[in-house]
């Protein structure tokens, strides 16, 4: 009996270890095969069917409301491609995704299918390519080309920036007198301009366009400052000539005092800086603007010096619309390479979501022209500019 005990005990025990065997083995077996081998076919049949969540996309926020007549407007070459993208993806984040505006793209060679493609992609509205028409990228037959090769020379030792540069120049004169003829914009009455390489730092959640309209402005700022003076040493008597000669023109409740200190005798190189604009295409269309360009075209700047569209269009815009006309957009916070406008106020840029640091502010700079914009509308300057200073 002993021994039939003994024997039962060594079988109950060699039960337990083929149980405890069994176990182990088929607990390890269960776990690691699965683990290792589920993630991969997941992320396989993710593959198959080029699908994940975020590929579906989240539902668009589009505002409701009507549209104006508007559309973005680029001038770039191909090689800009991927500065203006970043610009495109501020714009959209921080406005057009939920307004789809249009975009067009100017040039003056053709846009390359790369170029079409991405930036289709990333545009919300329509997007449209223009090439620019030769005779509005080249020298007018009234500009002596030696005279202007012999300027750009002498600039060049000068070290004044693009000063040797003459695509520089045609681009400068095709931003003054020609974006706003070309057939595809001819379909628009309202422009908001981007250049490559610039950020948007807040949330625009109101249609800038409609303000626009409703508010009966015409012309639109960030940033102001100083033109650098030897690219421009005779704009200002060209536009006293003009004056004289089409006083017609004239708005009565003009800006004058942001651009002069003597009442029109000088020029103090005030200037909105034109990286950024809103504005009214019909107004640069209009025959005030246009005379204003022509006789700066024959002046010879553009070529003999190296005028820059900033000075012209805020001139025109100065002289020729009314004070109320122009506007600036404190809530459109801003960076173009070197300078950024973050709105003044903690509070609107906490709630509109701004990532511009406040310290950066150039607004109220001693080398900014935006507080004579102020004192010369009675605008009273946001709390907190002296800090800024
Ligand atoms: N198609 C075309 N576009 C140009 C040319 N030169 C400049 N542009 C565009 O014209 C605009 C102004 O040129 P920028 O080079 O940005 O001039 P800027 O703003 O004075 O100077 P930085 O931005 O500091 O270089 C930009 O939208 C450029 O992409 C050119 O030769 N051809
Ligand atoms: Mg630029």
């Amino acid at each position: 009996m002993p021994g039939t005990q003994r024997y039962l005990r060594y079988i109950v025990a060699a039960l337990i270890c083929l149980i405890l065997l069994f176990f182990f083995t088929s607990s390890s077996s269960y776990q690691t095969p699965n683990w290792a081998g589920s993630r991969p076919q997941d992320v396989s049949s993710e593959h198959n069917n080029a699908q994940t969540p975020s590929d579906k996309g989240l539902p668009q926020a589009v505002a409701p409301g009507e549209r104006m007549n508007a559309t973005f407007v680029t001038l770039a070459r191909n090689s800009d491609l991927w500065d203006i993208v970043k610009s495109i993806r501020h714009v959209e984040d921080r406005f057009n995704r939920k307004y789809n505006y249009d975009w067009v793209f100017l040039n003056d060679d053709d846009f390359n299918d790369e170029f079409k493609k991405v930036t289709t992609a990333l545009v919300s509205g329509n997007t449209k390519y223009g090439k620019i028409p030769t005779e509005h990228w080249s020298f007018p037959d009234f500009i002596d080309q030696d005279r202007a090769a012999k300027v750009r020379e002498e600039m060049k030792e000068k070290k004044i920036i693009y000063g040797d540069s003459i695509s520089y120049r045609h681009m400068c004169r095709y931003e003054s007198g020609f974006f706003f003829r070309h057939s595809l914009m001819l379909d628009y009455e309202w422009y908001w301009r981007v250049e490559p390489g610039i950020e948007l730092y807040c949330d625009i959640n109101y249609d800038a366009f409609k303000y626009m309209v409703d508010n009966k402005k015409k012309y639109s700022f960030v940033i102001s400052l100083y033109e650098y003076v030897e690219t421009i040493p005779t704009l200002w008597d060209a536009t006293k000539n003009f004056t004289k000669h089409f006083p017609q023109h004239i708005a009565k409740d003009n800006s004058m005092r942001f651009i002069s200190d003597d009442d029109g005798e000088t020029y103090n190189h005030c200037h909105f800086w034109s990286n950024f604009e809103i504005g009214n295409l019909n107004w640069l269309r209009s025959d005030a603007y246009m005379d204003y360009f022509t006789s700066l075209d024959h002046a010879g700047g553009f070529f003999y010096e190296r005028w820059g569209d900033a000075p012209v269009h805020s001139i025109a815009a100065a002289l020729m619309l009314n004070k109320d006309e122009i506007h600036f957009f404190n809530d459109i916070a801003y960076y173009h390479v070197p300078f950024t406008h973050c709105p003044t106020g903690e509070a609107y840029r906490l709630e509109h979501k701004c990532h511009c640091n406040p310290k950066e502010n150039f607004d109220w700079n001693s080398y900014s022209c935006t507080s004579r914009y102020f004192e010369l509308n009675n605008i009273p300057k946001p709390q907190g500019y002296e800090k800024e200073q």
